[in-house]
């Protein structure tokens, strides 16, 4: 049989992998929702598990020839229940937003009232905002940052939540780079009789290796994006309590879903074993001290940062007083090999489209194997593109020197270089 390789069947694919291949290798990653994920990740995700249906949940399926997938996907749920102590798993969500909307379908009907950070504060679409069906179909409340500290209101979301009482209290962020007190809002639920959301999508990794304090015994139900810090395949799962273990798996399936994506969980499976070595406990107190060094040099620099500081992978800063907007600076970083988005600050007086801020972190890099020093070269980077955002040939001068620099760290996955 003619087994053509993808670069002999589909020389125009090939060549695109390779690029992005090139690109990811020779570029500084800092979006801080991003990550590389090992060689022994892309080969389960890129495997025969892919050919396969399998509507259900092991020992229940809707389709034969499950002898391998049932193994496979108890794996997955076991692991992750061990590496993150909870009652139950489901691995089959295909990403954070279904599973933050299977959460509501379980436990909520249209109309109720769900409380939520906004995201112009650093909270997610799924947590309410009105733009996503999660705002549109359910009455949404939302609470924020204090605008002088940047850090989160807990005075403001416990008021709010009493006058409000939601259904549901939603924490977790996507533009938040300080500790989050999961116990402070299981408190405030409590009070109002709410169930209490944790989504760690950003921080898992970190919860992971004991990095940050984990959300999984205050919160009734977690949910998780399988791609971030936890340096999986793009996935979710949900983590809950046994006597919420049947609604959440029925919202997944048939509520929200079909057949799972058996290749992405086999990738799940082998990131959570990764994510329970003494290596990634390393790597995720690694990325915090990081992502401190690259702050307090970046603000060196006269950068200002939101909150002052970071206490986790993520650090969000404008540059407005540094005479530049956000886009112009990520797309000028950009161009000199340097990769963060461009973000909103809390109360920012610019449109989301072309905001006051960009947004950055450290997982990637610290996957690596870069450490301060290396942060404090990437700070200077940073300084150099502000002063020549407009000067396109000095921004790809600065791109050669940082090719230089990436040159000697190896990337997980990846075999250019
Ligand atoms: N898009 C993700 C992020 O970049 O934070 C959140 O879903």
């Amino acid at each position: 049989m003619n087994q053509p390789s993808l670069r002999e069947a589909d020389p125009d694919v090939a060549s695109l992998i390779a690029a992005e291949e090139r690109r990811e290798f020779e570029k500084v990653r800092l979006i801080p929702s991003e990550n590389y994920v090992s060689r022994a990740v892309l080969e389960a995700t890129g495997s025969v598990l892919t050919n396969k249906y399998s509507e259900g949940y092991a020992g229940k399926r809707y389709y034969e020839g499950q002898q391998n997938i049932d193994p496979l996907e108890s794996l997955a749920v076991e692991r992750a229940r061990a590496l993150f102590g909870a009652d139950h798993a489901n691995v089959q969500p295909y990403s954070g937003s279904p599973a933050n909307l299977a959460v509501y379908f379980a436990l909520l009907k249209p109309g109720d009232t769900v409380m939520g950070m906004a995201l112009p504060h650093g909270g997610h679409l799924t947590h309410g905002w009105n733009v996503s069906i999660t705002g549109a179909w359910f009455r949404s409340v939302q609470y924020g940052v204090n605008l002088e500290t940047g850090r989160l209101d807990y005075d403001q979301m416990r008021d709010l939540a009493r006058r409000e009482r939601p259904r549901l209290i939603i924490a977790g962020a996507t533009a938040y780079p300080r500790v989050i007190d999961f116990a402070a809002f299981r408190a405030v639920a409590d009070e109002v009789g709410a169930t209490f959301l944790a989504d760690m999508a950003h921080i898992a990794g970190l919860v992971a290796g004991g990095a940050h304090p984990s959300p999984v015994p205050h919160a009734h139900v977690v949910t998780t994006t399988t791609h971030k810090t936890l340096r999986g395949p793009r996935g979710a799962m949900i983590l809950c309590r046994e006597d919420l273990a049947k609604a959440v798996d029925k919202a997944v399936f048939p509520g929200l879903q079909g057949g799972p994506h058996n290749h992405t969980t086999a990738g799940i499976a082998v990131a959570l074993r990764e994510a329970a070595t003494p290596a990634f406990r390393e790597y995720a107190h690694q990325v915090v001290r990081n992502a401190r060094a690259l702050a307090e040099a970046l603000a060196g620099y006269g950068f200002k940062l939101v909150s002052g500081g970071t206490d986790n992978h993520l650090i969000l800063m404008d540059v407005t007083p540094r005479g530049l907007t956000g886009k112009q600076f990520a797309k000028a970083l950009d161009r000199a090999g340097l990769e963060c988005n461009y973000n909103t600050v809390p109360g920012d007086p610019r449109k989301p489209f072309d905001p006051s801020g960009v947004r950055l972190g450290t997982p990637a890099v610290t996957s690596r194997g870069m450490k301060e020093p290396d942060m404090a070269r990437i700070a200077a980077f940073f300084h150099e593109v502000a002063e020549a955002v407009e000067d396109p040939d000095a921004l790809d001068r600065i791109a050669a020197r940082v090719r230089d620099f990436t040159s000697a760290f190896p990337c997980p996955g990846i075999l250019v270089g």
